[in-house]
């Protein structure tokens, strides 16, 4: 089975509007050759990703929206250290993706639909108390749309096709 490194860092990917390039499906599709593109370009180094499949999954919170999809990334051997400045810098760039794909923080419902969600799951031991970040993220072990890709993405043997 793949490990997962000392320093293996994890992003959840989540969809339940329509963006720009089209249903959720599209916007996952389109993102993940550009997440990975991001990434390496800010480590200066090509991202050794491990791909969860993507999971169609019910929403969780109070508001009523349409069903998710939902997916989690693994990036191990990254050449940037875990810390609290690199984090919050990957915070901004996961962000602006998160804006170039018609999400506006402004206008949403906390728990609400949105166009595209990339949340940091964890990086490493690194542990955040941060106003912008909490890592881990304190909600991971409680949400099933998480953990279940995040299994797939530690026991992915080939990248998925989607
Ligand atoms: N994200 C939320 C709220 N509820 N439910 C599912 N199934 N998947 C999500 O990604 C999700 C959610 C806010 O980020
Ligand atoms: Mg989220
Ligand atoms: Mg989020």
């Amino acid at each position: 089975m793949p490990s997962t490194d000392d320093a293996t860092l994890a992003v959840a990917l989540g969809a339940n509007r329509p963006s720009a390039v089209g249903w959720p499906r599209d916007t996952l599709r389109a993102v993940r050759p550009l997440l990975e593109a991001e990434l390496t370009a800010w480590t200066e180094q090509p991202a050794r990703c491990r791909w969860s499949e993507l999971l169609e999954t019910a929403p969780v919170g109070p508001v009523e929206q349409p069903h998710y999809l939902n997916a989690v990334v693994l990036v191990d051997g990254m050449a940037i250290e875990p810390t609290e400045t690199a984090a919050l810098q990957l915070l901004d760039r996961l962000h602006q993706m998160e804006r170039q794909f018609g999400r506006d923080r402004g206008q949403e419902q906390r728990w609400g639909p949105r166009t595209l969600d990339l949340d940091l799951l964890f990086w490493g031991e690194l542990r955040l108390e941060h106003p912008r970040l909490v890592l881990p993220h304190p909600r991971l072990h409680l949400r099933a749309f998480v953990m279940e890709p995040l299994l797939q993405a530690m026991h992915a043997a080939h990248p998925p096709c989607w």
